[in-house]
């Protein structure tokens, strides 16, 4: 397919992307520091319909965020609060036992679920959460806990984590969403989130539950104090490791918001740099097979347009979305499953619902 760029240095690029050989970190840098988005997306694009053609996937989900309560305190982070703070909350089994019958009725297929670390809370309440869920929706895959979480749990209770990922997958824990990487960087780690694990734990803690034949998602936060140079670094080091275990599913770009948060002076990423980033993912994560524009933080109108900038994903319902929410976004807290088919039709692609493995989905309806 022939393109006519703006930007004539991104001719170089299209004929590397042609011949299937993969970008390097000057391209990368290159990628990002152009500003012909028109030309980066329609790469990703081509890439993009090569693997998925007009699909477009999304999943009937349900976010459940079992506690804010969390020793961490990122300063990015406007979800999290202090044991005893105002605000502070932490759901028992029973308060996700109703959280989840609310909404009995409808088909969903995966339930999302993460907190913070809390301080004191047994390793058993986290088996019963799972077993409670699995109870009640035993067909839906149960996505859970972040590196980051995984991490605490082990260390907490004294567990190696090949042990503590070994109880959690017999209670029923069946992918790892791609939160707590943020951007892997010891600059931006002790500027904003010191006490989270750094970019070693985490790929550590990713190859193991990837070893343990649990697949996970990858995301990286975006639009704060990070450099070009630290956003392709952080995608050459995710592509390192899906070279090596391919336990990666999807890649999801996180726009920073900082409404609530000790970042406040940050502005809103600009339309502008939340397609570009989509796009760049798209090109760089060449062993990765989808890439998600997650709405509830661009928006469902620019999720619809990040399609045709090389995501193949929306991700889906939700039904109540906190992290977000409580950092000033503006999209809805969730989507109805007619709303995500509209979203996806509207913008000229065929909506597929996807189980969280991207296994079509058939209702029999
Ligand atoms: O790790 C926290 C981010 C992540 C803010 O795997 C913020 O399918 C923006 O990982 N502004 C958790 N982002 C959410 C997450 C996720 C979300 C959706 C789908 C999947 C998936 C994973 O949220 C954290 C952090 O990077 N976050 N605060 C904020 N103020
Ligand atoms: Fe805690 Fe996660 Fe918020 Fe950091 S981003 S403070 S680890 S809940």
């Amino acid at each position: 397919m022939k393109i006519k760029f703006k930007d004539k240095r991104l001719q170089g690029i299209k004929e590397k992307v042609d011949a299937a050989s993969r970008l390097n970190e000057e391209d990368g840098r290159l990628l990002y520091e152009g500003n012909d988005i028109v030309g980066i997306g329609s790469l990703a694009d081509q890439v993009r319909r090569n693997r998925h053609g007009d699909n477009a996937y999304f999943v009937y989900n349900q976010h459940i965020n079992y506690t804010n309560i969390c020793i961490n305190r990122c300063r990015f982070c406007a979800y999290s609060r202090s044991a005893g703070e105002e605000g502070a909350f932490l759901l028992s089994p029973d308060d996700v036992r109703a959280a989840l019958e609310s909404r009995n009725r409808e088909p969903i297929t995966e339930i999302h679920m993460v907190g913070g670390l809390h301080p004191s809370l047994p390793f058993d309440y986290y088996l019963e959460l799972l077993d409670t869920i699995h109870g009640i929706r035993p067909n839906a895959t149960i996505k859970a806990f972040t590196a980051v979480e995984i991490d605490y749990l082990a260390r907490l209770y004294g567990r190696s984590l090949e042990e503590t990922i070994s109880c959690l997958k017999a209670a029923g824990l069946g992918l790892i969403p791609g939160g707590g990487a943020e951007v892997m960087s010891d600059r931006i780690r002790q500027a904003l989130f010191p006490k989270k694990i750094g970019k070693e734990r985490w790929l550590e803690v990713m190859a193991a539950l990837h070893a343990a034949g649990l697949k996970s998602n990858a995301t990286m936060l975006y639009g704060h104090i990070e450099t070009i140079e630290e956003r392709v670094a952080h995608l050459i080091e995710l592509r390192k490791l899906q070279d090596k275990t391919g336990g990666f599913s999807a890649f999801i770009p996180l726009a920073f918001h900082s409404e609530n948060t000790e970042l406040s002076d940050i502005p809103a990423t600009t339309a502008y740099d939340d397609l570009k980033n989509v796009a760049i993912a798209r090109l760089m994560l060449d062993n990765f097979d989808h890439i998600k524009a997650y709405w509830v933080m661009i928006g469902e109108k620019l999720a619809q347009a990040a399609l045709s900038f090389g995501a193949d994903d929306l991700d889906g319902t939700i039904m109540e979305e906190k992290i977000t929410h409580m950092a000033g976004a503006k999209s809805a807290k969730g989507l109805t499953y007619a709303q995500m088919k509209e979203l996806v039709e509207a913008a000229g692609y065929i909506p597929i619902e996807r189980d969280s493995f991207y296994q079509p989905v058939d209702h029999g309806c």
